[in-house]
């Protein structure tokens, strides 16, 4: 029987387990990548290891989402990630040289290898044939340690891509396709690989908008061979030996197959507030438009930026509309103006932005209110733009470009013939904002510079042998980890000190939160089904830990929410039977009994509502290490047993 792509990577960095689907499997990582709103965390966490110098191949730390300094909080973050990687083996991109993934595509990403990252979109890589995967930054600062990295073997699925795309219709429509087709769930606990004769006319970075926004199914990653048109795009990068060869082979095995004909495919949009409430532009309609923002992660390559400009060129930005663009790259951004096709957007009325997550992550632009804004983004999850009311439709830069001139959602298809967009045969190559780490020898004279907004992060006790506490709050279907902790300008200077974070906890759905749980002093938290979805973030964990949380009680988790929790030393735990949720009111008094034991021994788990009476089987699916971990009350208390 023949092996997928990512079935043989896994082969080839497999350190514990076996291949087996659903069982605990370890890999050896050679790269990992950090961002500043999740890097603070996971560099004290590196320091906590006592590790001198990384042990991966290369690690990367970038600075692109917490650029908007006001205040000392961000600047000081800057300074304490560039020091500590400096002092560690670390390669730091400091703030200006662009957007974590867009980054790691163009200078580090090298096919065949494993990568994880402190953020959810790190399967962007996935896109050059790497197996890479988003994850909590403490998994991450254990990977830099050289310890492994611990997933579930995942199931394979295969997207055949036949035919090729119609003129403006874009790689970002195959995926809002995919979203349509497979839901926010689909692609929970599986790996999305894509074949067929269509994947050769996609470029790299087509094929990254795609892997990318895998996050938005839940997948583990999502994967594209390694081809001609990978070698070619590592050629323009200078990287030409960076490239090996990957296809699955003839006979390889799937657990899900689908198939997208791309010349049917129409341009797309996911309309408010998720990524999978996806329908045609035509079907959508003209409706009017107040904002539209391109860049982001998802679409900000060189050749997303020239079909944006092609649609400017000689046009003007509709009076009614404000339009952001955000380039991915420094890269991207010096290409675009030696071409001359800066100018062009400038011209047209654009608002050239700097290169960085910016509004994607409610760094500014927030939407006017009620206004309908049009990103080129991955995510519109309610509140997420930094305002309640906005409306936020996702979708490809072509249809954004082209609604920024009319003013209203419009079909670039209308546009007739597209120009040629070729890929340069070199791209502009000048790493001079990435500082490499100091020399070994020299590295204890490098100072770790620490503000005073890095405060220690909370470690969680042993597990108790029973837990009491009230259902301090109950939520329903997938809940974000944007819900749980909220992102936003105002917010996100403080990703390194949890108290001040704790008080925004939940405000999305119960504003009361934080203050109720406090003063309960423990609590337990219900939630509906994929629990936990969307990003990397593990304060959504360590926040809910510092507020008292000691279970978390659901229909179902999202990937890396759930390693986070046990990570933080939260216990996850979902219902044997769903409809059991309806037996918990927020409020009731709830009892985890004899769990420590219940735990260890792998025996039946009852939380007893001692408020209605009910008796509720719950699971916990805590492999080998993961139940040792939960019972040691966390990854650092673990660590410190079989590690430090
Ligand atoms: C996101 O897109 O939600 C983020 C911000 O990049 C997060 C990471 C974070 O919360 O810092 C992610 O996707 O993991
Ligand atoms: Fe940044 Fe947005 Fe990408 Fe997250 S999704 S890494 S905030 S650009």
């Amino acid at each position: 029987m023949g092996f997928t792509i990512a079935e043989k990577i896994i082969k080839a960095h497999l350190v514990e387990g076996e291949m087996v689907k659903g069982t605990q499997i370890a890999l050896k990582i050679d790269q990992t990548l950090t961002q500043d709103a999740t890097g603070t965390m996971a560099y004290l966490q590196l320091e906590a290891l006592g590790v001198d110098q990384v042990k991966t191949e290369k690690s990367v730390a970038y600075i692109d989402h917490n650029t908007l300094q006001s205040g000392f909080m961000n600047a000081d973050d800057h300074k304490y990630i560039g020091s500590v990687a400096k002092k560690h083996g670390i390669y730091f991109s400091r703030p200006g040289n662009g957007i974590c993934h867009q980054v790691h595509l163009e200078r580090f990403g090298k096919p065949g290898k494993t990568l994880i990252g402190s953020d959810s979109h790190t399967p962007t890589g996935g896109g050059i044939g790497m197996f890479a995967c988003g994850a909590g930054g403490f998994d991450v600062a254990v990977a830099m340690a050289g310890g492994a990295y611990h997933i579930n073997m995942p199931k394979m699925v295969r997207i055949n891509l036949t035919g090729s795309l119609k003129p403006w219709v874009s790689a970002k429509d195959i995926i809002l396709k995919v979203l349509q087709m497979l839901t926010v769930k689909g692609g929970v606990g599986k790996v999305i690989e894509y074949g067929g004769e269509g994947v050769a006319s996609l470029s790299v970075p087509e094929r990254a908008t795609i892997t990318n926004m895998g996050a938005e199914l839940g997948a583990t990653t999502s994967i594209f061979p390694s081809d001609d048109a990978t070698r070619a795009f590592l050629k323009a990068q200078g990287r030409e030996e960076d490239w090996v060869e990957l296809k699955a082979d003839d006979d390889a095995v799937y657990d899900e197959t689908y198939e997208i004909n791309l010349d049917e495919l129409v341009p797309m949009v996911a309309c408010p507030h998720s990524p999978d409430n996806v329908k045609s532009v035509d079907e959508v309609g003209k409706i009017k438009v107040d904002q539209v923002c391109i860049g982001s992660c998802t679409n900000s390559s060189l050749s997303d930026m020239m079909k944006v400009a092609a649609i400017l060129k000689g046009k003007k930005v509709h009076p009614d509309v404000s339009l952001a663009i955000a380039p991915g790259s420094k890269q991207v951004l010096t290409m675009l103006a030696k071409d001359g096709l800066l100018a062009d957007m400038i011209d047209a009325g654009a608002r050239i932005l700097e290169s960085a997550c910016g509004p994607c992550i409610g760094m500014g632009q927030s939407p006017n209110s009620k206004g309908v804004s049009l990103r080129t983004f991955n995510r519109n999850f309610l509140g997420r733009s930094g305002t309640a009311d906005g409306q936020i439709y996702l979708l490809s830069p072509e249809v954004a470009a082209y609604s920024a001139i009319n003013g209203v959602l419009s079909n670039p298809t209308e546009l007739g013939n597209m120009p040629e967009f070729e890929m340069p045969e070199e791209f502009l190559i000048n790493d001079n904002m990435v500082e490499p780490p100091a020399a070994p020898e020299d590295a204890d004279k490098v100072e770790v510079i620490k503000g005073p907004n890095i405060k220690p992060f909370p470690v969680a006790d042993p597990l108790e042998e029973t837990i009491s506490a009230p259902a301090v709050l109950k939520v329903e279907d997938n809940i974000t980890t944007d819900h749980i902790m909220p992102a936003g300008s105002k917010i996100l200077p403080y990703r390194s000190n949890i108290p001040h974070l704790s008080q925004y906890c939940f405000e999305v759905c119960d504003p009361e939160f934080p203050a109720r749980a406090k003063a309960a002093g423990k609590g337990i938290i219900v939630g509906g089904s994929n629990y936990g979805q969307g990003s990397s973030r593990e304060h959504a964990a360590l926040v809910p830990l510092y507020l008292g949380i000691k279970a978390v009680v659901t229909k179902s988790f999202a990937r890396i929410h759930e390693a986070n929790l046990i990570n933080t030393g939260i216990l996850p735990l979902t219902f044997v039977n769903e409809a059991d949720y309806d037996k918990i009111n927020q409020g009731d008094e709830l009892e985890l009994p004899n769990v420590k034991e219940a735990v260890a021994e792998g025996k039946q788990i009852v939380l007893v509502n001692k408020t209605n009476g009910a008796e509720i089987p719950v699971n916990c699916n805590l492999g080998g290490r993961n139940k040792e971990i939960i019972l040691a009350g966390g990854l650092l208390n673990y660590l410190k047993k079989h590690m430090l």
